[in-house]
């Protein structure tokens, strides 16, 4: 997407309701904010659910009068409203009153950064799927059975849901093979997720090699794209793929659009290829917001490993504490803490200023132990060939070498299909067997005694 021109959603009346606490309504705003919408206002009200306005009716009416003594263009509800219930409200409000939900709302966001033709088409099926069961109300409440016939509204929406899924699923299908095709490739994937504004980018900015030195061959589209950085919510609205290289290993790095509470993940698609993203990953990095106030650290860090949970073994997930150029020793003692608890089989957090760019070494051993590596010592004469084959080694994973006389024992670390390709080539090279010593992450090989004498 393009950072700049913002559309002006226009002034906004924020309205939240919480049952066990007064509502936070900082995050509304700054989604309010990302949609291009200037918060005049906010009407706050903690209660249970009410069933025809979802506040409180007291509560509503008074919101309808602050709409209309502020004149605002719209109000903004933090949460979501039943067809019903955005009936109802809608009916107090102003006539010229736009009513947004957050679900709404951020379907706006992703409306605006929309970039290219797919990312469009992602955001037309969601604004579609949320209008359906909508529309489909209006039509059962007049009982108009005409409205679900064809060429009816509600039979047009199904239609173009349909047409909308079928052409994504084959879109996202590229994604899935394209993923394939980079890990045959011998790239390993690693996925930078977190919760919104938690500094993916940012540190996708700090792993990632300088864009100029990557190879051509492997740009691919989104590999160009420069992943933003910005101190606004749902900056980056498509996943972006960038190069690093990790001791000799070949790594593809893909910042993830943010993940956010209270909202379904299937949403939008981009979040879906988020979730695919980190379900196909060797390996994530949960990125979370250390500096954030400790409630909201809890609710993000919470949301963040929930998702992560369900789409990537615990051990292949690395949690980062990022942002702790802001915060003190013993805060982040009590973040580290709070972690531990929410996800007691989680890895130890990596703390780390994406922006500073300090932790980036410890991140990196880290993120170098994550990955499934395989083991193989070698035992080759001294020729052209290994010098050639070596040069190979050199590009796909971390190499030592001994030299003796004629002879030279290499040992080489890389993900175990780059070994499998490393054992198959060696083979070549000699009329011996050359392998001394091999192990994968399945095997237990003796990895003590590994070292060769000449
Ligand atoms: N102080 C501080 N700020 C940081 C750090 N990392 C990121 N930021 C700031 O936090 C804001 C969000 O950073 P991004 O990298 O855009 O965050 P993101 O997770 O990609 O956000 P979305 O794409 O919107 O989900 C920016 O203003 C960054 O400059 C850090 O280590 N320290
Ligand atoms: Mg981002």
């Amino acid at each position: 997407m393009q950072i700049g021109d913002r559309v002006d959603g226009g002034r906004a009346i924020v309205a939240a309701r919480r049952q066990d606490a007064e509502p936070d309504t900082e995050e509304i705003e700054r989604l309010a904010a990302a949609a291009g919408f200037e918060v005049v206002e906010t009407v706050t009200q903690q209660r249970q659910e009410d069933q025809t306005y979802n506040l409180g009716a007291g509560k509503a009416e008074t919101l309808a009068e602050r709409a209309a003594e502020t004149a605002v263009d719209a109000v903004i509800f933090d949460g979501e409203l039943s067809p019903g219930q955005y009936g109802d409200l809608r009916g107090l409000l102003p006539a010229e009153t736009r009513l947004v939900d957050r679900y709404r709302l951020v379907l706006e966001i992703f409306a605006e950064g929309a970039g290219d033709e797919r990312a469009e088409k992602q955001v037309q099926l969601a604004t579609l799927e949320y209008e359906f069961p909508r529309l489909r109300q209006t039509a059962e409440l007049q009982s108009m059975s005409s409205f679900t016939e064809k060429g009816s509204p509600v039979y047009d929406v199904a239609d173009r849901i349909d047409r909308l899924r079928s052409e994504l699923a084959s879109l996202s299908d590229d994604a899935a093979r394209r993923r394939e095709r980079r890990r045959e490739e011998g790239f390993e994937l690693v996925a930078v997720a977190g919760y919104t504004n938690a500094g993916k980018s940012t540190l996708l900015h700090r792993l990632a090699d300088d864009l100029s030195l990557s190879d051509a061959s492997a740009a691919h589209d989104d590999e160009s794209v420069t992943a933003n950085t910005e101190d606004r919510l749902f900056e980056t609205l498509e996943t972006t793929t960038r190069r690093a290289t990790l001791d000799g290993r070949r790594l593809l790095l893909t910042d993830t659009v943010g993940l956010i509470d209270d909202l379904p993940h299937e949403l939008v698609a981009s979040f879906s290829t988020t979730l695919d993203e980190i379900a196909d990953g060797d390996a994530v990095l949960a990125v979370i917001d250390a500096a954030a106030e400790p409630a909201r650290f809890r609710q993000r860090a919470q949301v963040t490993l929930d998702v992560l949970a369900g789409e990537a073994a615990t051990e292949r997930v690395v949690p980062v504490l990022n942002k702790v150029d802001l915060i003190e020793e013993s805060t982040l003692a009590a973040r580290r803490e709070t972690i531990r608890e929410l996800a007691p089989e989680a890895r130890d957090p990596v703390a780390i200023s994406a922006l500073a760019g300090s932790g980036l070494d410890t991140l990196r051993e880290r993120l170098l132990d994550t990955l499934p590596a395989a083991e193989l010592t070698l035992d080759l004469p001294n020729t052209g060939a290994t010098q050639q084959f070596l040069s190979w080694l050199h590009d796909h994973g971390s190499v030592t070498t001994n030299y003796d006389g004629s002879r030279v024992t290499v040992d080489f670390a890389a993900q175990p299909s780059l070994v499998d390709e490393a054992r198959r080539r060696a083979t070549d090279l000699t009329d011996d067997d050359p392998v001394v010593e091999a192990s994968t992450p399945g095997e237990t090989a003796a990895t003590d005694d590994a070292e060769t004498s000449p």
